[in-house]
């Protein structure tokens, strides 16, 4: 590696990089590596195992489009369950939803938590009330989003998985059984959102979880975007129970959220897929 850099390296000697000004932080918590770096041009990045999570200056290019899309198209998401996340930047975006009357993070390594709420500017104050569980909307549960899924006697209208990638300790978060939990889990209707990789760098990883997803789902949609950080472009699924289509979403609600790069008025422009990965959904 270059020195004063960090580069996540993809399958076939893919990189991407930042010019960093020095490393803040790095400890191997119960579940990963994780390392905290003080980069030239895009604020703090947040690294686990070697893959880049979240750069603070850029984060809501993916935040904004993982959470907003399915909500929505959703037609009044009250109940919401967010798997990973840990930085909060996507539970952030989800309380912005006034229809939300309760969310629910479930995130398997606490050590993600403390050090997004040290470090980074990404969701502080949030992550602070609810680890002192004042937060009134929200709560922050330590545990294994696949068992929690399956155990629990609750509904929800809309289910975010903010993992990490399809491939190693998230993989089970890819499989059809938690896909038919997840559809168990879900309200009528109601609406899953999974991010799903690197399009180019993942593909198959892609396309499984695609299949999958059309084997337990009433409707699956396919999406990409570019994330600053990410391999680009970024892939992300839907799965629907019931009747939600999601081409549309309301542009009512969505004039309270004042986006950065998500474009509601252009939904349409997220189905963006390379010719050769849709032919093989
Ligand atoms: N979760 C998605 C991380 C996937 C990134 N993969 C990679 N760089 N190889 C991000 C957490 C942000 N809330």
């Amino acid at each position: 590696e270059e020195d004063n850099a960090f580069i996540e390296w993809y399958p076939r000697g893919y990189g991407v990089g930042f010019k960093v000004i020095r490393r803040l932080f790095e400890t191997q918590t119960d579940y990963q590596r994780l390392e905290i770096y003080e980069t030239e041009g895009f604020g703090k990045l947040l690294v686990l195992d070697g893959t880049v999570q979240l750069v603070e200056v850029g984060e809501e290019s993916y935040h904004e489009v993982l959470v907003h899309p399915v909500l929505l198209a959703h037609p009044n998401p009250r109940r919401v369950l967010v798997i990973g996340g840990g930085d909060g930047g996507t539970l952030r975006e989800v309380l912005r939803h006034e229809t939300v009357e309760k969310a629910t993070m479930v995130e398997i390594d606490d050590g993600v938590v403390e050090a997004s709420y040290l470090y980074l500017d990404v969701a502080k104050e949030l992550l602070d009330r609810l680890i002192k569980k004042e937060e009134p909307r929200a709560e922050l549960i330590i545990g294994d989003g696949v068992k929690y899924l399956r155990e629990s006697g609750e509904k929800f209208d809309a289910i975010i998985v903010d993992s990490t990638d399809p491939v190693g300790p998230a993989k089970l978060l890819f499989s059809e059984d938690f896909y038919r939990d997840a559809y168990e889990k879900l309200g009528d209707p109601g609406i899953y959102i999974t991010q799903a990789g690197s399009v180019y760098l993942f593909t198959n990883e892609l396309i499984d979880a695609y299949k999958a997803m059309k084997r337990v789902f009433d409707r699956v949609y396919y999406f990409s975007f570019p994330v600053i950080g990410y391999a680009s472009p970024w892939s992300f699924l839907v799965g629907v129970k019931g009747d939600i289509d999601f081409t549309k979403v309301d542009l009512e609600r969505a004039k309270n959220l004042d986006l950065y790069y998500y474009d509601p008025e252009r939904h349409e422009t997220l189905f963006q897929m390379p010719r050769y990965v849709r032919k093989l959904l």
